[in-house]
């Protein structure tokens, strides 16, 4: 593999600031151009940003012509709560901005293609425990579908267009380097700016509700380590089922309460626990783990540690 030169669309999200910080690592700061619709925060703002939107299709193009690029990094996304405020929209993001820049992929011959799925592409029929990579999936946001069907165009364009694209479906993320962004798994993000500075947190789903969650640095090291395979390992083309942990809001509570033993939490359940009731609650990630060796690092008790060791400082 050459010198690389690095896209990253919608890096101003959770996962964007964080995976465009591994990319500088693994790849050079200078040859990792970051994109997002809103100016850079913090971190970002130190190294190469563009201000880019993709569905303007001619600007886009024009920018991918001018920069030679090998690989694309795709993330700009409405999530699962947001989406469902704003149906068309997300519907209009998540799966034009995917079409387009599958497109212009092939068009520039780009090396290699990163865009992530979600648990949100399974249902309410899917099997919830140990959800298995190939089953079921009725998804019920518009969120979930348009994962889903994006998942499908992957593999088109990888079996008729010969397109190397990659992709996981990811669980909840955990960061707390940025503010959660309408998330339903957002809660245990949110949850930790609040013990911290409130010493109290009103959860938006039931204290049972069990969803599969990993760290963010897991996230990255998944991400990376996906897309650095060599292609014959990635025999999913589609996405990739991925998992770390699987906790309920109780559990985390319980967790945090281990370091601040006065945090409270209390239940008030809104339309999001629908959209949590329909996921899965642990995923079973053995394809990934045997195609190109992933295992995650962190758990619940590590991850909580290390968050509550550096947010503070960020506060
Ligand atoms: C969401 O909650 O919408 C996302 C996801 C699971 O993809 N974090």
């Amino acid at each position: 593999m050459g010198k690389q030169q690095i896209l990253v669309i919608g890096a101003g999200g959770q996962l964007g600031s964080e995976l465009t910080q591994g990319l500088w690592n693994l790849h050079g700061k200078e040859n990792v151009i970051a994109t997002d619709i809103k100016a850079p925060q913090g971190i970002l703002a130190t190294g190469n940003f563009e201000i880019l939107d993709v569905l303007k299709e001619e600007a886009f193009s024009e920018f991918i012509r001018k920069n030679k690029f090998t690989q694309i990094y795709h993330l700009a996304a409405v999530l699962s709560a947001t989406g469902e405020k704003n149906p068309k929209f997300a519907w209009n993001l998540n799966m034009n901005s995917l079409i387009q820049v599958l497109d212009i992929a092939v068009e520039y011959k780009i090396e290699k293609v990163y865009w992530p799925s979600s648990i949100a592409a399974f249902g309410p029929t899917t099997p919830k425990i140990k959800t298995p990579q190939d089953t079921v999936m009725d998804p019920t946001t518009i969120y979930g579908i348009s994962k889903q069907a994006g998942e499908r165009w992957c593999e088109w364009y990888y079996k008729n267009r010969g397109l190397d694209v990659r992709s996981l479906r990811y669980p909840g993320l955990i960061g707390y380097k940025t503010k959660p962004g309408g998330g339903t798994t957002d809660y245990a993000v949110d949850i930790f700016f609040k013990a911290l500075t409130d010493k109290k947190f009103e959860c938006f789903l039931k204290p049972d509700t069990y969803l599969p969650m990993m760290y963010m640095d897991d996230a990255v090291k998944a991400t990376i380590d996906l897309m650095e395979a060599p292609a014959e390992k990635i025999n999913e083309r589609a996405s990739y089922n991925i998992s770390a942990m699987s906790f309920c809001p109780s559990e985390i509570a319980t967790e945090i309460r281990k370091h601040i033993p006065e945090f409270e939490i209390t239940y008030n359940p809104d339309f999001r626990q629908a959209i949590a009731d329909s996921w899965p609650r642990s995923i079973n990630d053995s394809a990934a783990r045997i195609d190109w060796g992933w295992e995650p690092k962190f758990d619940l008790s590590t991850m909580t540690q290390d968050i509550l060791k550096n947010l503070p400082a960020l506060l």
